[in-house]
């Protein structure tokens, strides 16, 4: 019942927002006193929100059948219209149907989330690739397409927010990518275990150290989106937060420019070294744990 009410708060918000966002620079964030997923800004978090109304649907179907026959059993059978209950203990038939029916519709779901699951693993023509490594308590982004641009997201802090700044969801340096491109994500990490989410994206991908793991997303509309490190990483967790700002791809390569000035120190010539000196090839061929690294401590 709680999900129909999500829904619906997520319809009535979307018809009300509609018209006021069209001309403003477009920005996917948590609301106060938001009920249903953000509104979806790449495909894949289109076919989760497909999936999840499919969900329920069935869901609702399932509940109000089971209810039914429910209050109907109350109703038929009770003690003064049935005051000689019937000594049944098998019947082969239902018993059949109780069973090969929930695997029916279990074999129903399986398949759509079989096959969204697969599309969302990864993207076989992507346009380009970012590398992101999670740190204790920043995220650093790498361009690898790009020479290798690389520079460290940090949050800003509550004090230094200016008007109309996001609290707690806002960095200095946020990730830059231009829309309606694929963008291959690589998710890595140094210390422990954090995770690269971005709810309106529909990417949501563990940062491991020692391995590389893969996602994607595809962004058709400009804007900023806001996300958050939502595996319990340490004690600043809730001060990793996470910006994807959207620009046409002109405006993309005048961002690359001026970037790569800006982080020259950052980016040294010849490859495309990591925090841990392992390249993005290197570490993507071998999945190797880099030398030196301790396993993952929980
Ligand atoms: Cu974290």
């Amino acid at each position: 019942m709680r999900r129909s009410w999500r829904q619906g708060g997520a319809v009535l918000a979307l018809a009300l927002a509609g018209t006021a966002v069209a001309a403003a620079s477009w920005a996917a964030a948590p609301t106060p006193w938001q009920l249903g997923m953000q509104t979806p800004a790449t495909p894949v978090q289109q076919r989760l929100h497909d999936f999840h109304d499919l969900l329920l649907i069935i869901i609702f179907l399932i509940s109000a059948f089971v209810l039914g026959l429910l209050a109907y059993t109350m109703w038929r059978f009770h003690h003064t219209r049935n005051p000689v209950p019937t000594r049944t203990t098998h019947n082969s038939v239902i018993e059949i149907l109780w069973t090969v029916v929930p695997v029916l519709i279990l074999v129903a779901i399986a398949i759509p989330s079989f096959r969204l699951m697969y599309y969302m693993d990864r993207v076989p023509n992507a346009d380009m690739t970012i590398k992101v490594t999670a740190h204790q308590w920043y995220w650093t982004y790498e361009y690898p397409d790009q020479g290798g641009l690389t520079f460290d997201s940090n949050i800003i802090p509550e004090k230094d927010l200016k008007p109309g700044q996001k609290r707690l969801l806002e960095v200095d340096n946020p990730l830059v990518v231009p829309v309606g491109a694929n963008v291959r994500v690589l998710v890595t990490g140094t210390d422990v275990i954090h995770s690269w989410f971005v709810p309106s994206f529909g990417v949501q991908q563990y940062a491991i150290m020692g391995r590389m793991n893969e996602s994607w997303f595809r962004v058709d509309r400009e804007g900023s989106y806001y996300g958050e490190c939502n595996q319990i990483c340490g004690v600043n967790h809730a001060f990793m937060p996470i910006k994807v700002v959207a620009v046409a791809k002109p405006e993309f390569d005048k961002w690359l420019g001026d970037a790569k000035k800006k982080f020259a120190a950052a980016a040294p010539e010849g490859g495309v070294p990591t925090t841990q000196g392992v390249t993005v090839a290197a570490a993507v061929a071998s999945d190797a744990q880099p030398s030196g690294e301790k396993p993952a401590g929980n």
